[in-house]
């Protein structure tokens, strides 16, 4: 049975866990340069399997590998950095609609991770040709919910 300072202990990591995301920032600007953070690392990654996927630089199945970790790690963290009010600024082109529009700007962010497990699961198979069919549909991801929610 639980002790009761565990129990507490355990109710208030429950609670810290509960709050809202607005919480886990310290101004609106955090949030803005977290989501931006995450979006420039997971960009760097895509370009650099997008670089094998081009010819541009030779396939490394290990590296493509590495690199697809990475885009899938990072593919989940850019959407808690997405508070309320912290809209198209001089510092981020997010748009307006992100909040008006959430289960839509939600189901795009869902549908990129989905591309990018895919995208992984493409990299563990050591195959080019795998990867190359990956690929596609994470950029076309990446590229529709920037149509629909970010500002050009
Ligand atoms: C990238 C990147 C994007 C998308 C997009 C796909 O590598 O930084 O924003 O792919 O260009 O069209």
């Amino acid at each position: 049975m639980l002790n009761r300072s565990l129990a507490a202990a355990i109710a208030v990591s429950a609670a810290a866990f509960s709050l809202p995301a607005a919480a886990q920032f310290q101004k609106p600007e955090d949030a803005v340069k977290y989501r931006q953070s995450a979006m420039f690392v997971m960009a760097n990654h895509v370009g650099r399997i997008g670089a094998m996927v081009q010819g541009r630089v030779p396939y490394d199945a290990a590296a493509a590998l590495a690199n697809a970790e990475v885009v899938s790690t990072m593919s989940h963290l850019p959407f808690v950095g997405f508070v309320e009010g912290t809209a198209s600024t001089e510092k981020g082109r997010a748009k307006a609609n992100i909040w008006t529009d959430r289960a839509k700007f939600d189901a795009a962010a869902k549908k990129m991770q989905d591309e990018v497990a895919k995208l992984l699961a493409a990299a563990r198979t050591n195959s080019l040709d795998n990867v190359k069919a990956a690929f596609g549909p994470v950029g076309q991801a990446c590229k529709a919910c920037h149509d629909d929610f970010r500002n050009q």
